[in-house]
């Protein structure tokens, strides 16, 4: 066991405590975990070792997490604020009044694009929360949907809309099965895995050279990933140079796969003149990397059996993400390993997401475009980074009633300062989480969700992305604390008093007016029998024939697939005569952006910083965790000679200055950085009435990053949290 999995100290088992099976709701590896509940409370969670795919599992952060719902901090009645700006306790029924009142207001007033929605992280783990956000704001009509995908992945539902033919097609690199692995920004010892759900992901990817394989890890950081295996340092946000230039060794050198240019794509002539331009020689300056380093890993990913690449927030919160997810797959696509065995693959969960998606009318991109930047909607969603800006400026469509669920806007968005101060600025602002953090805190309402704990859920985001699919869905273990609700309860009869049909679809909204409102659970229920593995309401006869009844009484879970299956897509796209056409416009133009783009050393901000993930956090939302807060402060991470340069030394305190703000922090000097990139926790520097968060001090990373939209990603608006231009001064 590394100093990585070290685990806080263990809760006993209390005697006659029950053990519930669940999964973990914190990250994307959803490990199977089984919760001790004594007394309506989870005294201990524990590693499932009967389910199918993290067989015990359980990393430092799973098992305290039940400390979130037994929090003494943790809001429990509806709370809504008083003109000194405290908070006082309200009854759920007055609340919901007030707010359907005030929200049926707004609407009269300013129409319903007024109305506005906000989805943080946490929604991917809270279905039916996900699902009635999601429907009030598109049954409105209203253009202001916003999701923490807005902040970290936008780009990829992008690129898979205009590749692939729907945004949540996205390639998973198939880790239990590949040959060599290419990993750019990413670092799954510590987040466990993103757009790639495998839990004990370590193990995983520490078999691959042990089957005679590679890995290799693009970061400018010495990860914990990286250091088990090759580092390739690259400078921050040079990534599309970087695979620029490895398409161009792939196609200079006739690497590519000759079956995979006839047959699966169309429209390759301006990616190759576009490469081209771009040889190893004249990039290795810029992105650091040297150019017979790169050749070669041109030639050994081509020459493997079979080969993964894959990009997380690395390479989604740059400045060109949308161009860097597209190459990423035009790698995979122009060396055959595409939908394939090895490869990149798509998944194919018993629940069709895809589907769902199309169903509710959001498997769009650019139907519509920001009215502050022109930039387009995608999934029928608008960027976070403009959401300020959308509530202060004056205009149709200007926002004034703003639902936040389950996320820290206020600590989690670009221009972390102004988002408090827009709240401020509406004349209807509810909260839906489970402490009074700093974004809370500047609400009108903060209402009690229940937790992971207390509700129903199965992992419906990631399920897409499991490299060895099952199907889970789990019951509460206990009763809702104090007089928490849950939030897609409440967001329904705010809809019913503010009368509001929380539907987009017209046969929907029909049955809705005929009294006929399925719950969530009874609509996620039917998309599941109707899907590859679902029981087809006893039509089916073979298979696993699965239905909510059934998966709830058998909590460990189902494997569904032994792998994800391929080929599938390869079928579908042909079938019609296609390919993937690699020309699309967005894309187009997004080249030219860069090929203009001035790569001059900045004379004023000389360094880079980019984002660090810390094993003991989850974005902000477990930082009012004693046990695994204890004896932390956030840290700046810098290389001896940036530091030297600066004057500064281990410990110090330093600013961090951008061209937007600076922040204070301490710093560590080590050689794991590639010097000229510094790196800093972001979600660090809280606020409002939880009190470890707070006492945990640090700064608000996001006070430094551009919240104007023409700096960031063009063709989907994702922030830009990496390669910030920065300079480091000593302080005092
Ligand atoms: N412990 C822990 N786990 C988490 C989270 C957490 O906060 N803590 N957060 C969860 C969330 S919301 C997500 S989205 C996932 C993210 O999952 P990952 O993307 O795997 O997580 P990061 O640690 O952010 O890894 C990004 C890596 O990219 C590097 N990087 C930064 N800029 C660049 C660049 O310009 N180019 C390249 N090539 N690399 C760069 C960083 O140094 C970092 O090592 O993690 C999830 N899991
Ligand atoms: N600088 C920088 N900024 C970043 C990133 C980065 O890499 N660098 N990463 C970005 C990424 S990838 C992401 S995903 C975002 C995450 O940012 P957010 O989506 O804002 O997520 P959190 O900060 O974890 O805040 C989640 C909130 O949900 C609440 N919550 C937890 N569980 C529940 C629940 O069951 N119900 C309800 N109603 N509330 C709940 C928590 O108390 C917390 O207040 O941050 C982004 N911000
Ligand atoms: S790896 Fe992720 S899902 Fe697994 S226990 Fe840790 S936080 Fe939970
Ligand atoms: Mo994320």
């Amino acid at each position: 066991m590394t100093t990585l999995e070290v685990r806080p100290k263990a809760d006993p088992i209390p005697e006659g405590a029950v053990a519930h099976p669940t999964f973990c709701h914190i990250c994307e590896a959803v490990c199977g975990v089984v919760a001790w509940v004594k007394d309506n409370q989870v005294v201990k969670i524990q590693g499932d070792k009967d389910n199918p795919f993290s067989k015990g599992y359980v990393c430092p952060k799973g098992v305290v997490e039940h400390h979130v719902t037994h929090d003494p901090d943790r809001v429990l009645q509806p709370l809504r604020r008083q003109p000194d700006g405290t908070f006082a306790p309200v009854a759920w029924e007055e609340a919901l009044d007030d707010i359907g009142a005030r929200l049926r207001r707004v609407i009269d007033r300013h129409g319903p694009d007024a109305v506005a929605g906000y989805l943080g992280n946490p929604s991917a783990w809270n279905y039916s929360l996900f699902f009635a956000l999601f429907s009030l704001i598109k049954g409105l009509g209203s253009p202001h949907l916003y999701t923490a995908g807005s902040v970290d992945i936008q780009q990829r539902w992008v690129v898979n809309h205009l590749l692939y033919g729907n945004p949540f097609r996205s390639p998973v690199p198939d880790l239990p099965r590949t040959d060599f692995h290419l990993l750019v920004g990413s670092n799954p010892f510590v987040s466990h895995g993103s757009m790639c759900t495998q839990p004990r992901v370590r193990e995983a990817m520490l078999a691959i050279p042990k089957r005679g394989g590679r890995v290799v890890v693009v970061d400018p950081r010495r990860t914990e990933t990286a250091e088990a295996f090759e580092w390739l340092p690259i400078r921050a946000d040079t990534d599309a140079w970087m695979l620029a230039s490895l398409l161009h060794v792939l196609f200079a050198e006739d690497l590519y796969d000759r079956r995979a240019l006839a047959e699966d794509v169309a429209g390759l002539e301006p990616l190759r003149a576009f490469a081209a331009a771009f040889p190893p020689e004249e990039t290795e300056a810029y992105t650091g990397i040297p150019a017979d380093r790169l050749r070669t890993l041109a030639r050994d990913f081509a020459a493997a059996p079979s080969a993964a690449i894959h990009g997380r927030c690395g390479a989604s919160l740059g400045q060109y993400s949308t161009l860097v997810a597209y190459l990423l797959d035009a790698v995979a696509l122009v060396t055959g390993n595409w939908d394939k065995p090895g490869g990149s693959v798509f998944g194919r969960p018993a629940i069709d997401l895809e589907k769902i998606l199309e169903l509710f009318g959001a498997a769009t991109y650019d139907t519509y475009r920001s009215r502050i930047s022109g930039i387009p909607e995608v999934i029928g969603t608008l960027p976070a980074v403009e959401l300020p800006a959308q509530i202060t400026t004056p205009g149709k469509g200007q926002i004034r009633a703003l639902f936040v669920a389950s996320a820290n806007i206020a600590t989690s968005t670009p221009g972390a300062g102004d988002v408090g101060a827009a709240l401020d600025d509406l004349e209807l602002s509810v909260c839906f989480d489970l402490y009074r953090t700093e974004t809370a805190e500047h609400c009108d309402y903060i209402l009690p969700d229940v937790t992971v704990h207390e509700r129903e859920d199965f992992p419906w985001f990631v399920m897409q992305h499991m490299t060895r699919p099952y199907m889970q869905w789990t019951k509460a273990e206990l009763t809702p604390a104090g007089d928490a609700r849950p939030a897609g309860w409440a967001i329904d009869q705010i809809a019913r008093r503010a009368k509001v049909i929380p539907n987009p679809l017209a046969a929907g909204r029909l049955a809705y007016r005929l009294g006929i409102r399925p719950t969530p659970a009874q609509t996620m229920d039917l998309f599941l029998r109707l899907g590859r593995h679902g029981d087809l309401f006893g039509l089916r006869r073979k298979g696993l024939r699965l239905n909510r009844k059934k998966l709830l009484a058998n909590p460990h879970g189902f494997r569904t697939d032994e792998f994800i299956p391929t080929g599938w897509l390869r079928q579908k796209l042909t079938a019609k005569g296609g390919r993937v056409r690699l020309d699309p416009p967005v894309v187009l133009s997004e080249m030219d952006r860069l090929r203009a783009h001035d790569t001059a050393p900045d004379p004023t901000f000389g360094l880079r910083l980019v984002s660090l993930r810390e094993l003991r956090s989850q974005n902000s939302r477990l930082h009012n965790i004693d046990k695994i807060m204890r004896n932390r402060t956030q840290r700046l991470r810098m290389h001896p000679s940036d530091a030297e340069a600066a004057g500064v030394a281990d410990g110090d305190l330093v600013a961090v200055v951008s061209k937007r703000d600076r922040i204070e922090v301490p710093v560590t000097v080590t050689d794991e950085m590639l010097p000229g990139n510094v790196a800093l926790p972001q979600g660090w520097g809280h606020g409002g009435g939880w009190r470890t968060a707070v006492a945990a001090g640090g700064a608000n990373y996001n006070r430094l990053v551009p919240t104007d939209p023409s700096e960031v990603d063009q063709p989907s608006g994702n922030a830009r949290f990496n390669g910030i231009p920065v300079r480091v001064e000593r302080v005092g």
